[in-house]
């Protein structure tokens, strides 16, 4: 028997926007309790107690926060430190962090100074995805009432410590949401994605040493240290530790943005809080599990699966971003996969042949599956192609455009040859005329 997250457990209490998002409400709900005796145990604490709980990145790639952190230079040379946010959220269906910057903004503003305190940065930047007006206007008042309140800007929260928070509004490329691309826009240049290494920690914001985390990974860090580590590291299970906010969407009666603990089984977290799937779960096709980047699962697996890293990994997908994709029974699996292969076709930089190529190359046979035009030969062309993609470009866009075709046709070869036959039966048979 799942046992489900309790209420008192939520990290993040204001997530449906119920309450006071300001400062009074934060307060209220405990944020800024302390904080000053955090950064007082010191920056090894701090590192020491992210590491402990088992945080790993919440922004898809699952990377050890702690560690990350810790790959830092230790003392600030002539380069100063620097922590920037990743709120440039586009991945498709996620809408995690746009809650949290719209309800809870002051749990990012808390995590940014004792994030950047423990990497011993005087600076974050929050970069927030271009649509998101609403949430950069929440998030600077949240700002502002905390510089008044004197808990960042000098002396922040009477720690000693200097700290200033920036919102940047990025211009609405995905793109940017890789952490170096990222970076680019920051100083103002083209959103491009550059060479790793050198990694962000020895060379990133104007060449200086600079941690990139997603919204989520800092807003849960003030929590993790009112409660302690081993309060989260008691959610979920080895590896894969502590609690996650979920986005459901598609084929569901209720979709929301849940926090659950993590390695909840998917089908439980679907029941439990998104009302089911839209004529119940046997009418279940297929979920992408953790954002459009991972492939796609069919029903058997998703009857038993649990949403962590390890156990989506062991089923050749992934828990990315947590956004969870139900398609039901009248979905047409390979139509929703070819306007995948659109959109990473449309995001791609360009500045690499196999991506620039290889995006357009694989959404246009896409295209022609979609319709049964194509050969059954073609399927194994196809995902030849998306091999030589994959792992073959700067960044993880070529990645995340190959491997949802590879997991259509891992689990739904069978549809696309019986629509590449039922064109075949159907098309017009041309007769030449008798001389
Ligand atoms: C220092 C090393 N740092 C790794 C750091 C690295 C980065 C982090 C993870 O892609 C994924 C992608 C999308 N020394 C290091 C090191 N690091 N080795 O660790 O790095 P990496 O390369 O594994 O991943 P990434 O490039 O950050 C992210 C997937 O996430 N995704 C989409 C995400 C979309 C959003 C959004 O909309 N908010 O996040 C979904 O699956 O495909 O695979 O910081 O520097 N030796
Ligand atoms: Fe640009 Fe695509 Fe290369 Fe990434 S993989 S750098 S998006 S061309």
């Amino acid at each position: 028997m799942t046992q489900l997250l309790k209420d008192e457990d939520r990290i993040f209490k204001n997530l449906y926007g119920t309450q006071d998002w300001g400062l009074n409400g934060a307060r209220h709900r405990g944020a800024w309790l302390g904080t000053a005796a955090m950064l007082a145990q010191g920056k090894d604490w701090i590192i020491d107690q992210v590491k402990a709980s088992g945080l790993r990145g919440r922004g898809g790639a699952g990377f050890p926060t702690g560690l990350k952190w810790s790959f830092m230079p230790k003392e600030v040379g002539e380069r100063p430190h620097y922590l920037v946010v990743n709120a440039d959220e586009s991945e498709p269906g996620t809408c995690k962090d746009r809650e949290m910057m719209r309800h809870d903004p002051h749990l990012l503003i808390e995590g940014c100074l004792i994030a950047s305190f423990a990497m011993q940065a005087h600076a974050a930047y929050i970069y927030l995805r271009g649509e998101y007006t609403f949430e950069r206007m929440r998030l600077q008042a949240a700002v502002d009432q905390a510089y008044e309140a004197g808990l960042i800007g000098k002396n922040a929260c009477g720690s000693g410590w200097d700290f200033d928070v920036y919102v940047h509004h990025g211009a609405g490329a995905y793109i940017c949401g890789e952490e170096t691309a990222l970076l680019e826009s920051l100083e103002g240049k083209k959103g491009q994605p550059r060479l790793k290494p050198p990694f962000p920690a020895n060379s990133g914001l104007y060449g200086c040493p600079t941690t990139v985390n997603n919204v989520e990974s800092i807003a849960v860090v003030p929590t993790i240290l009112r409660k302690g580590a081993d309060w989260f590291a008691g959610f979920g299970r080895e590896n894969n530790k502590g609690t996650k906010v979920f986005s459901i969407s598609g084929h569901v009666n209720t979709p929301c943005n849940v926090e659950e603990a993590l390695s909840i089984p998917l089908k439980t977290l679907i029941e439990t809080h998104a009302g089911g799937v839209r004529g119940g779960w046997d009418n279940l096709k297929a979920i992408i599990p953790g954002g459009s980047s991972v492939p796609l699962l069919p029903k058997e697996i998703c009857d038993t699966v649990l949403m962590d890293f390890d156990a989506l990994r062991e089923h050749q997908s992934g828990l990315g971003t947590a956004a969870v994709i139900v398609m039901d029974q009248s979905t047409d699996v390979i139509k929703a996969i070819a306007r995948l292969s659109y959109f990473y076709k449309h995001e791609s930089c360009g500045q690499c042949t196999p991506c620039r190529e290889g995006t357009g190359w694989m959404w246009r046979v896409m295209e022609r599956m979609v319709r049964g035009e194509a050969e059954t030969a073609e399927i194994d062309m196809l995902l030849d192609v998306t091999k030589q993609v994959e792992g073959h470009t700067i960044c993880a866009l070529g990645d995340a455009a190959a491997w949802p075709i590879q997991g259509l046709i891992r689990h739904f070869r069978h549809e696309i040859e019986d629509r590449i036959d039922q064109y075949r039966a159907n098309r017009p048979v041309f007769v030449q005329a008798a001389e």
